[in-house]
């Protein structure tokens, strides 16, 4: 770890600071296999970046990467590896006090290992061995008490494998990533306008006349859309941000593709209007701008001249307008103002602009998803967006902008723990069982399970679940618990090393290398965030001979705890993955029509989105507008001295991948135990900068929780709102502190207190 400093940056996202990056983490890993590998990234016949789920563009850049997505190649194709000797040398008590970004660093998984609880260590086993053990233990276990957890980025092919191993095993199990994530998405649109997706396609950038951008950070999680982004600000669009921390990749971008931005210093403004809502404001504020148009329409109505609001749409696609709009006439700006932390004037201004503008396109993040009112509040993007008819027409629609690199596609192939949600007629046809028919576990479930100690095997398909999942204090002491925990993995982490009773590390292919089987080297496939198909070839030399693919795991586990099926060839399927894709076209023959021919189609191939062509798969038939229940997101009822807690990303990680101590945009470098308090609130809870500090959390379930030595950082953050970084603080979020609907974790919106050092008092005093 390098010195700590904290000062303000000034420079843009992109630009030298992104070059300078890339290079020191290339440098690092083995520049040759690297920079091999790197032209061939998000290119069509290349690879596909393991970092985020961006579009991949027909005619991409020379250089078709950003910053974080060369550093995620780095990260995966890193030339240091991690042996039997390194197991060796240290038990699993050592490794426990490591943090996560030595454990990562020091190298790939090789071998597959079992944890030897008479030595603490974890030793070298053979394939064939690890795979009998595991599947003699999973079949002495309920299929409702074992939990196949998905992480988004195993491939389309390995995904649809894991859950017709799971579903044939009995269970409906089957929470991934997603469920931590973009499930608010998943719930909230389908009752909205009868997709679980967005409708945005990358053409919307050309014609789009308004963005409207809600809590996600483009130039650390998404910086490629920068590019789009970019484009955009030069025809002089508006780009109206809601987002309670001035992110530097919001504000500002110089294109490090670009020699003349880099020579000259040039840069683009991003966002031409900012708004610091409050963490959890959103629903106040989009009601505010909702309000604020419905006004305008009314006046223009009486005045006799051109109405603001898309009737003939409202008309003739949706359901609901009237109750939504006496709502909205009716909700105060006393209550907007209080509740979103933003002024009028600024919400009627965001009204006006979109009033003029006849393509509008909002796209957002987890600012919104991850709250107790999450699902309301992407529902009220919808209900803003149908005020002008914004979905399906050029330049228009809605963009939740998605995580892993196959996050939304492993939901398309069935990795799901909603039997509704699933075909699961067609795969009992396909493969002659009876799939299991009961709610699965989702996340928030699996925890509580575990917890209860219900939950007695963990299957997981990548991801770092203790660190990933909340309450870790009261997690970490179930799972200890389980009998068996199986973590198919590429690099160390923490959810190898809090061990079950049996427990397996079983090391796998990353996506860039080559996977060779009986039929020949073999390609896999994923979807975006736009709901295209792209295939992805690797470039590299896997890094051990003893590595196998996932869908070879995935394989393996199956036939060894399955009864044999002539209807599921699993050897045949590895040999040659396109016998998967036509499993999965079996399955799925309107969004995988041709599957196979067109893999490689430049930019992807569509899945077919009803509302795209506004053709409303809803209750209603039509798009509905959804009246919120409260004015708030975040749900809490707030007190004076509790503050909420934003969990944070920061530019040198890759969610529990924490691949340096420098979030360079937010100026903090060397450290990531850091606090970031308005002024205001540091005055007056009598903190000064540098202090080290302890959150205290919720503890009405008699579950105490905390987290100390966090540094004061003064941050132009919202009065009442701190933030710090995601994932050492998970263990301040009770399990039951989850989006409503969803489930999703309410991590942008923790409730916590201060505790000064020296202090016994659990909560902070105001001086
Ligand atoms: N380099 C890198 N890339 C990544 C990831 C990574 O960790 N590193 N993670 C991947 C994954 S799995 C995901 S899901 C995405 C996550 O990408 P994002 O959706 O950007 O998620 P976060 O970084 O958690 O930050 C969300 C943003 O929401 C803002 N915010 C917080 N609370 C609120 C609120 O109440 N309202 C509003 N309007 N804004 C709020 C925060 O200030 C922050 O800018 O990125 C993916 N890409
Ligand atoms: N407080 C708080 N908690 C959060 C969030 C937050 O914003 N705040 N964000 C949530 C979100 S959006 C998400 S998506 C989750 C992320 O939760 P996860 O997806 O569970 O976690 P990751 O950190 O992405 O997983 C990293 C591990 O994946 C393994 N891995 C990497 N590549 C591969 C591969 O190709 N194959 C396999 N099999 N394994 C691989 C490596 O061993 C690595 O250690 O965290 C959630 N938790
Ligand atoms: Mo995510």
């Amino acid at each position: 770890m390098s010195k700590v400093t904290i000062k303000p940056y000034d420079g843009p996202a992109g630009g030298w600071g992104s070059a300078q990056s890339v290079m020191r983490h290339v440098g690092r890993e083995g520049v040759a296999r690297v920079t091999a590998a790197l032209p061939q990234q998000n290119k069509t016949g290349g690879f596909m970046c393991v970092s985020c789920a961006w579009a991949k563009p027909a005619d991409p850049h020379p250089a078709e990467f950003c910053e974080n997505g060369a550093k995620a190649t780095a990260w995966e194709l890193t030339t240091k590896t991690i042996g039997p000797e390194f197991f060796a040398r240290h038990t699993v008590t050592e490794l426990l006090s490591w943090p996560d970004h030595d454990l990562e660093e020091v190298g790939r998984l090789t071998q597959p290992l079992r944890y030897d609880p008479a030595s603490d260590k974890y030793v070298p086993v053979g394939w064939p061995d690890a795979f009998v053990e595991i599947g003699r233990e999973l079949r002495a276990v309920d299929p409702h008490a074992a939990v196949f957890y998905a992480s988004g980025r195993a491939s389309l092919e390995a995904s649809y494998m894991y859950q017709l191993f799971a579903r044939l095993f009995g269970s409906n199990n089957l929470p991934d990533s997603s469920n931590m994530c973009h499930e608010s998405t998943s719930v909230a649109l389908p009752k909205s306008i009868g997709v679980p997706v967005g409708t945005v396609g990358l053409e919307d950038f050309e014609d789009t006349e308004c963005i409207l951008f809600f809590g996600q950070n483009v130039g650390t999680n998404s910086p490629r859309m920068l590019h789009q982004l970019q484009g955009v600000s030069q025809r002089d669009v508006p780009i109206i941000t809601f987002n309670p921390l001035r992110e530097r990749g919001l504000e500002r971008f110089t294109n490090p593709q670009s020699p003349t931005e880099m020579i000259l210093g040039q840069e683009t403004r991003i966002s031409s209007h900012y708004f610091q809502v409050e963490a959890g404001g959103d629903i106040a504020a989009l009601m505010g701008i909702c309000k604020a148009l419905i006004a305008l329409d009314d006046e223009a109505r009486a005045k006799g001249e051109p109405l603001v609001l898309d009737h003939a749409f409202i008309r003739e696609h949706t359901h609901g307008f009237e109750a939504f709009a006496d709502k909205a006439r009716a909700t105060s700006w006393k209550e907007i103002e209080r509740h979103s932390g933003l002024k009028r004037a600024d919400l009627e201004e965001t009204a006006r602009i979109y009033a003029r503008s006849q393509a509008t396109m909002a796209m957002y993040g987890m600012g919104l998803t991850q709250h107790r009112k999450g699902v309301e509040s992407v529902r009220m993007l919808v209900n803003l967006l149908l005020l002008k008819g914004n979905i399906g027409k050029p330049g228009a629609g809605i963009l939740p902008v998605r995580g892993h690199s196959n996050v939304q596609g492993q939901r398309t192939v069935g990795i799901s723990e909603k039997p509704e949600l699933v075909p699961l007629d067609r795969l009992k046809e396909l493969y002659g069982f009876e799939p299991p028919r009961w709610e699965g576990f989702s996340t928030v479930d699996a925890c509580e399970g575990i917890v209860e100690g219900s939950v007695q095997a963990f299957i997981s398909l990548g991801g770092n679940f203790v660190r990933a999942a909340p309450d870790r204090d009261r997690l970490e002491e179930g799972w200890r618990k389980m009998r068996l925990n199986v973590q198919v993995s590429t690099k160390l982490n923490r959810s190898h090393l809090v061990t079950s009773e049996i427990s397996y590390i079983l090391p796998c292919l990353g996506r860039t290398e080559t996977d060779q089987q009986a039929a020949g080297p073999q390609v896999v496939s994923m979807e975006d965030s736009t709901a295209r198909i792209h295939g992805s070839r690797p470039v590299a030399t896997p890094i051990s001979e003893h590595l196998r693919s996932e869908p070879a795991i995935v394989a393996g586990l199956a036939k060894a705890t399955l009864d044999p099926n002539p209807k599921v060839d699993w050897d045949a399927w590895v040999a040659d993955y396109s016998k998967i894709r036509d499993a999965i076209e079996a399955t799925y023959p309107d969004d995988f029509k041709d599957f196979n021919q067109r893999l490689f189609q430049p930019g992807g191939f569509a899945r077919p989105l009803g509302a795209r062509e506004r053709k409303w798969d809803t209750d209603t038939g039509k798009a509905n507008f959804v009246v919120p229940e409260g004015m708030n997101s975040h749900g809490l009822d707030l007190t004076e001295d509790m503050l909420r807690l934003i969990t944070l990303r920061s530019n040198d990680q890759f969610n529990t991948t924490i691949y340096g101590y420098r979030d360079r945009f937010r100026g903090v470098e060397g450290t990531r135990m850091v606090v970031f308090v308005n002024p205001d609130d540091m005055a007056r809870l009598g903190l000064n900068e540098g202090e080290t500090v302890t959150l205290v959390g919720e503890s009405r379930d008699q579950v105490h929780r905390e987290f100390g030595g966090l540094r004061v950082v003064g941050y132009d953050i919202p009065k009442g709102c701190i933030g710090a970084y995601y994932p050492e603080c998970n263990g301040l979020v009770p399990i039951w502190h989850h989006a409503e609907e969803s489930k999703v974790p309410a991590v942008k919106s923790v409730p916590v207190s201060i505790r000064k050092n020296g202090q016994s008092a659990m909560q902070a005093q105001p001086s």
